[in-house]
């Protein structure tokens, strides 16, 4: 069966800590935070399948600003393809700064997902295995009360069975306070939730309209 949604390419545009670095075309973004290490490097690569397009490291902390990469995108039923931005940002919680227990999200990471008007929505990435920490809780609820729309994604999904995969999506909704909230499990490995959220990037990228 023929895929709905096809990525036809995935291209490098630009890096940014301040609003003159962002890319000058504008295009719908789909953002994507989470803790360091979380993976979200990795799921660009794979939903793109172009290899090493955003850089990946087992050192959490990798990518410290705010990356821009163009995607296009063929979609069952539209005459046209669409392009779109995915958007690598940097990841947070990362640090311990002297006492603090955690370092709170860049200020620059704040200012993109408040003044981008392009922003469609943000993948918020949390691990499968680990239940969401206080970080995690409190970028959720920040997302949240600024009207950001957000699906939750649970990374590495390949490192656990299937029951144990059932069991954690549980907990991070019931940490979350989200129990109806629906998660997606991905494995930028297996590729496991790709076509699920392709569909959904698609839905959005649709209510632009065909232009
Ligand atoms: N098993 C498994 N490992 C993964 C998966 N996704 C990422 N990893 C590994 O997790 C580590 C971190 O991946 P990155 O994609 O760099 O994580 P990140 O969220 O971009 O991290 P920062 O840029 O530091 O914020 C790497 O060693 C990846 O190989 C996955 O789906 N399954
Ligand atoms: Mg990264």
């Amino acid at each position: 069966m023929e895929e709905r949604v096809i990525i036809t390419r995935g291209k490098y545009i630009a890096s940014a800590v301040k609003k003159e670095q962002y890319p000058e075309e504008s295009l719908p973004e789909i953002g994507f935070a989470g803790r360091s290490n979380v993976g979200k490097s990795s799921l660009i690569n794979s939903l793109t399948r172009v290899k090493n397009l955003a850089r990946v490291s087992s050192q959490p902390g990798k990518t410290q600003t705010i990356n821009f990469y163009e995607a296009g995108v063929k979609i069952a039923g539209l005459e046209r393809r669409k392009s779109f931005y995915l958007v690598d940002l940097p990841g947070y919680g990362y640090a311990k700064v002297g006492k603090e227990q955690r370092k709170i999200w860049s200020k620059f990471i704040e200012e993109y997902l408040l003044g981008s008007s392009n922003l469609r929505f943000v993948c918020q990435l949390i691990d499968i295995r680990h239940e969401p920490m206080a970080s995690d809780v409190e970028m959720f609820q920040w997302l949240v009360q600024h009207d950001i729309p957000v699906l939750l994604v649970a990374t590495k999904s390949d490192k656990v069975g299937k029951n144990a995969c059932q069991k954690q999506i549980a907990q991070i909704r019931k940490c979350l306070g989200v129990r109806e909230l629906s998660v997606l499990p991905y494995s930028s490995i297996r590729g496991d939730g790709r076509s699920d959220l392709l569909d959904v990037i698609a839905d959005a990228l649709k209510e632009d309209g065909e232009d």
